[in-house]
């Protein structure tokens, strides 16, 4: 199955399933202004993609649903010669009524107009009551309008917040977009394969960053799905340190987590590897720690299981891992209850990853309860291990390694797949690419 415009109909018409009564409104991503009159590159709005496969922008998805049936609008811009000429070719109306299945098409100048006379007889509105502001106040604004006026019976009064139903559409992944993400994965391997074999000492964090995403860019990913993080040595007990300035030295790790955007696709991946090719004894007993808690925790992901399991089981395996070579002291329970171990391991377990980085799907259903892992899910898993370069607390040794290991990973109906398992993470895999010298002659 691919993602054509069958499956983009039939995401719509799940989610107004959802609805009794009412209208939803999704509009694109509007541009975000980088400094005077240049913005920075257009991501489409991520729910707005979702259900129509749509990337230009200054469009609006409406889908309604009342006694009489349900309906899909989209207004998309209409063709412009000398606007097009400027900021590149436009869907248009007429193509865009060829190619979306819905029931009508209309360029986005008309939206007011049109949505006004929509929105008569409808008292319940689903918008994003928490993003996108400027349109919440515009169509706060038509609603206004549109009460105030006595010869509409019924208009807007009910605003609901649409998200949280999409959210959860997306927190369980076809096959086709397990396929997207197994494409974006395939070109973050080769980019932490290429930076493990190109790092040596003397080099900068910005050189191996600048390396990653040209093989991004060079493989068709069009972006990152974050900001790039190469932290070389101390630098990688800053969780989410992007300065990416300092120089690598030998004998240091460095901590890259990074990922590309495939066709609106995340991928999330961290790996640490030795400057010089080799990990110290130190290093290596840290790694192989933070690794054999990482797969225990990823085998232990199956349907049913809850998320706080999972992070109950990455702390615990830590707690041990971190006695058993002498940086915490005491028992794991009397650790674990003070919450020691935190300072060490201050994150999560993992996170959605869909079109987002982070999918925004809660962790908790609307009555509160967790939710359980289901067939279809994927979560990333990413134990680790930060020592600050001045605590004193833990032998010397180990001061100044900061460890993460990330993988992404699919939930299935009998319990896993690791679906980043081909990017090197072994301590053998990891020294075998890593060469480490600078070559001479
Ligand atoms: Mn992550």
């Amino acid at each position: 199955m691919s993602m054509d415009e069958a499956c983009y109909a039939q995401r719509r018409k799940r989610l107004l399933d959802q609805i009794e009564e009412g209208v939803i409104l999704i509009p694109a991503a509007t541009h975000c202004m980088r400094s005077n009159d240049t913005e920075y590159p257009f991501r489409q709005n991520s729910h707005f993609y979702y259900l129509c496969g749509f990337e230009e922008d200054h469009a609006l998805l409406v889908l309604q649903r009342s006694k009489k049936g349900t309906k899909q609008i989209l207004f998309v811009q209409k063709k412009d010669r000398t606007k097009e000429l400027w900021t590149g070719k436009r869907l248009g109306v007429s193509a865009a009524k060829k190619r979306f299945r819905v029931d009508a098409v209309y360029g986005i100048d008309n939206v007011d107009k049109v949505l006004s006379k929509r929105l008569q007889g409808v008292a319940h509105l689903y918008i994003d009551l928490y993003g996108n502001e400027k349109f919440l106040q515009h169509i706060h604004q038509l609603c206004a309008t549109l009460h105030a006026d006595r010869s509409v019976k019924v208009s807007p009064q009910n605003f609901l917040h649409v998200n949280g139903l999409i959210e959860k559409m997306r927190l369980i992944k076809s096959d086709a977009e397990i396929v997207r993400i197994e494409q974006a994965l395939h070109i973050t391997k080769e980019a932490h394969e290429k930076a493990m074999h190109a790092a040596q000492k003397g080099m900068m964090e910005y050189e191996l960053q600048a390396l990653i995403e040209q093989v991004f860019k060079t493989r068709g990913a069009k972006s990152d799905a974050y900001t790039t993080i190469v932290a070389g040595g101390n630098n990688a007990n800053t969780l989410h340190y992007i300065a990416n300035d300092s120089i690598l030295n030998a004998g240091d790790l460095v901590l890259i987590d990074a990922g590309c955007e495939y066709q609106m696709y995340a991928s999330d991946i961290t790996r640490t590897f030795p400057v010089s090719g080799i990990f110290s004894p130190a290093q290596r007993a840290l790694y192989e720690m933070v690794l054999q808690v990482q797969l225990e925790v990823i085998n232990a992901i199956r349907p049913g299981i809850k998320r706080s399991k999972l992070q109950e089981l990455c702390e615990v395996k830590l707690c041990k891992g971190m006695i058993a070579l002498g940086i915490l002291k005491g028992s794991c329970k009397t650790v674990r209850k003070k919450g020691k171990h935190k300072k060490y391991f201050p994150h999560g377990v993992g996170h959605w990853m869909g079109i987002d980085v982070h999918d925004q799907a809660p962790y908790y259903d609307d009555q509160g309860k967790e939710l359980r892992l289901e067939s279809g899910m994927v979560l990333t898993v990413e134990p680790g291990i930060y020592i600050d370069k001045n605590d004193k607390n833990v032998p010397k040794k180990y001061r100044g390694i900061g460890i993460r290991i990330e993988d992404n990973i699919l939930v299935t109906k009998t319990g896993y797949r690791n679906l980043s398992k081909d990017i090197a993470k072994s301590v053998a895999e990891i020294e075998a690419l890593c060469v480490g010298v600078t070559p001479t002659g």
